[in-house]
């Protein structure tokens, strides 16, 4: 599918062409020129999706839980986007392969969409992509979109950021769990699973969360519930959908959603201006014959690497008025 104009294409995802959307993430994908005019068009169309993220280790189930929550909200008649990352799989094939395989009950339902980003961007790369397709998804009308991501590393902090409701699995037994998500996803965590609550250990477990719940939330006035679920079997999805059905009345009722929500906005521009600048200077300093030798000059120490940063700024930015891609 050939786009005529960033109108034709964004006229064509908007009317939830599945095949035109497809092939814009592709652009996105391959940081094809273009394909920012056409995003550009869709914004104005999004922010009605409920963008629901979900991120915990590998194996606690977040790929079992999705396709449960898709099967639920499909009963309800919504339409279902989702987003699945896996940043540590050079392949898109690799880790995702499973993933497909449970997500394939979908395969034939034109109602839900199911893309796979297996790369690992350059500096805000990852986040970037997870945005941009996000604003994709619910500029084709998903009622959903929801963000399965690993682990709890920066770059998954960053992702989560571009959903409404995060929910983060955990799975019992795993004290080191509760050590790991100290280390920064309390505070983005605004619903918590004990999933495999089939296993030994999920009391301690919920325990264990219950006795931190006082460091957790950015949210002053919320407090995440913890639900038990068993994805495997199907138990405790219909609590979770209540939960995070809660969580977005919440978002529409506190005043500390509105600066979250601009929290947000200014990380997702910050996030576009550091990887523009840092495209522009990265291709001054390597493709000029300036930016070479300046690079020689801090090698050789002639130059300190803090006035080098100077003026390859000062040499990028004016020669470049248009910075976006
Ligand atoms: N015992 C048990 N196993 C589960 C449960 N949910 C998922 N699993 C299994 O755990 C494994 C990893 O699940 P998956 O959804 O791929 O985890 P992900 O890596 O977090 O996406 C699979 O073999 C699932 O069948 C559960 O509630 N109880
Ligand atoms: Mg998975």
């Amino acid at each position: 599918m050939r786009f005529a104009s960033s109108q034709e294409a964004a006229d064509a995802i908007l009317a939830g062409n599945v095949r035109a959307a497809a092939r814009l993430m592709r652009m996105l994908d391959d940081r094809i020129d273009g394909a920012t005019d056409v995003l550009r068009l869709l914004y104005p169309h999004t922010g009605r999706a409920m963008v629901l993220g979900i991120t915990g280790n590998p194996g606690s189930g977040k790929s079992t839980l999705t396709a449960r929550l898709i099967g639920l909200y499909r009963k309800q008649g919504k339409r279902v986007g989702v987003l699945a990352i896996d940043p540590s799989s050079p392949f898109s094939g690799g880790a995702i392969l499973g993933d497909r395989i449970r997500m394939m009950e979908f395969a034939n339902d034109p109602q839900v969409f199911i893309r796979s980003l297996a790369t690992r961007g350059a500096l805000g790369g990852l986040s970037r992509s997870t945005n941009d397709i996000v604003h994709v998804l619910d500029a084709m009308g998903h009622d959903v979109v929801i963000i399965e991501t690993v682990g709890v590393g920066q770059d998954e902090i960053d992702i989560v950021r571009t959903a409404d409701t995060t929910v983060v699995v955990l799975v019992p037994g795993l004290g080191d769990d509760i050590q790991a998500i100290k280390a920064g996803i309390l505070e983005i965590a605004d619903i918590f699973v004990v999933n495999k609550s089939d296993l030994d250990g999920a009391d301690r477990a919920v325990g264990d969360l219950r006795g931190l719940q006082t460091l957790m939330s950015e949210m002053p006035d919320w407090l995440p519930p913890i639900v038990r679920t068993v994805a495997a079997r199907n138990e405790g999805v219909d609590a979770l959908a209540q939960a995070i059905a809660e969580h977005t009345q919440f978002l529409q009722t506190s005043p500390a959603s509105q600066a979250r929500a601009q929290n947000r906005a200014a990380f997702a521009i910050g996030g576009l201006v550091r990887e523009s600048v840092w495209r522009s200077v990265d291709t001054w300093l390597r493709r000029t014959d300036a930016g070479r030798e300046l690079v020689a000059e801090v090698t050789a120490r002639r130059v300190d690497p803090y006035l080098a940063a100077q003026t390859a700024l000062a040499q990028t930015l004016p020669n470049n008025p248009q910075l976006l891609p």
